[in-house]
């Protein structure tokens, strides 16, 4: 069985697709503040395998609109599971391909998929990168502006890799700003320009008004140097692993 063919029967079937799911915390307490939903396949015979490489595989074989269907239908299906047993929701972000967002009706099928839900449009909120708003800015800004007006949020995940950030930053009508990891990787007490450039788009992003997150904290002193900024909410390994539904209906009820 090619690795195609296996996706495709996990696309159509949903067998061996779930999502994980990642706590953003809020950097002045702690507390739980929301998640990231990350998909995740079992392989029938070779076991996980990674996003960064079936995500790829659907973008090239035509499954990426399938596939991305089903991680939001997991989602909404995680999050009535949880209301259903009486857990305190928190708001999901769900990662978007560039096909999917551009996709005709994208905001009108979403838009049913959360009525059809009833779950609050608040509780989900879009990520996406600049990259897929490349040269559609101005249309991809109408777009997002009917997702806010659905009640959802809109995150704008990996800032700072791509080359239009500031122009983008204008533009975009987004709640919250996601510092890519790579300058978190970089920050280092003794390390001063990964330190301004964090310091930069911290300050930046909330003069503009946006929330910010922190991406890819995995130590003690990345949290630590991070307490120096304007910096909302931290996501990484340093807090906690994206998390299987039934460990993090645990967290919620922790909470
Ligand atoms: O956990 P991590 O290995 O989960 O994810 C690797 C990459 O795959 C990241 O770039 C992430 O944004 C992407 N990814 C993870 N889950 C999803 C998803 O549900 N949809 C899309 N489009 N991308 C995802
Ligand atoms: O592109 P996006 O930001 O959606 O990617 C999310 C990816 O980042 C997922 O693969 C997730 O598992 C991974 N991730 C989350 N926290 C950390 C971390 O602290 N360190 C590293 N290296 N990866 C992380
Ligand atoms: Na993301
Ligand atoms: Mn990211």
């Amino acid at each position: 069985l090619s690795m195609e063919t296996a996706l495709r029967n996990a696309v159509e079937t949903g067998e061996g697709l779930y999502m994980a799911y990642q706590p953003l915390v809020q950097r002045n307490n702690r507390q739980l503040a929301s998640a990231e939903a990350l998909v995740r396949w079992r392989h029938p015979q070779r076991g996980l395998i990674p996003p960064g490489e079936f995500i790829p595989l659907a973008e090239r074989s035509g499954l990426i609109l399938p596939l991305g269907e089903k991680v939001i239908d997991l989602v909404l299906a995680d999050m009535r599971a949880w209301k259903a047993t009486g857990k305190k929701l928190i708001s999901v972000a769900i990662n978007l391909s560039t096909a999917q967002f551009w996709q005709s009706n994208f905001v009108n099928h979403i838009s049913q998929k959360l009525r059809d839900s009833q779950l609050s449009p608040a509780l989900i909120t879009f990520e996406l990168t600049e990259s897929m708003l490349l040269n559609r800015e101005a249309e991809g800004a109408t777009l997002l502006k009917q997702l806010r007006a659905l009640g959802c949020g809109i995150a704008l995940d990996d800032f700072g890799t791509g080359y239009s950030s500031l122009s983008y930053l204008h533009n975009i009508p987004a709640h919250s700003l996601k510092i890519d990891r790579s300058f978190i990787e970089a920050l280092h007490p003794q390390e001063n320009s990964s330190r301004t450039i964090v310091a930069a788009i911290a300050s930046l992003a909330r003069e503009l008004g946006l929330k910010v997150v922190a991406e890819g904290v995995e130590t003690e002193q990345q949290w630590n140097l991070l307490g120096e900024y304007a910096i909302d909410f931290i996501q990484g390994f340093y807090i906690a692993k994206p998390q299987p539904a039934s460990h993090f209906a645990e967290l919620l009820e922790a909470n």
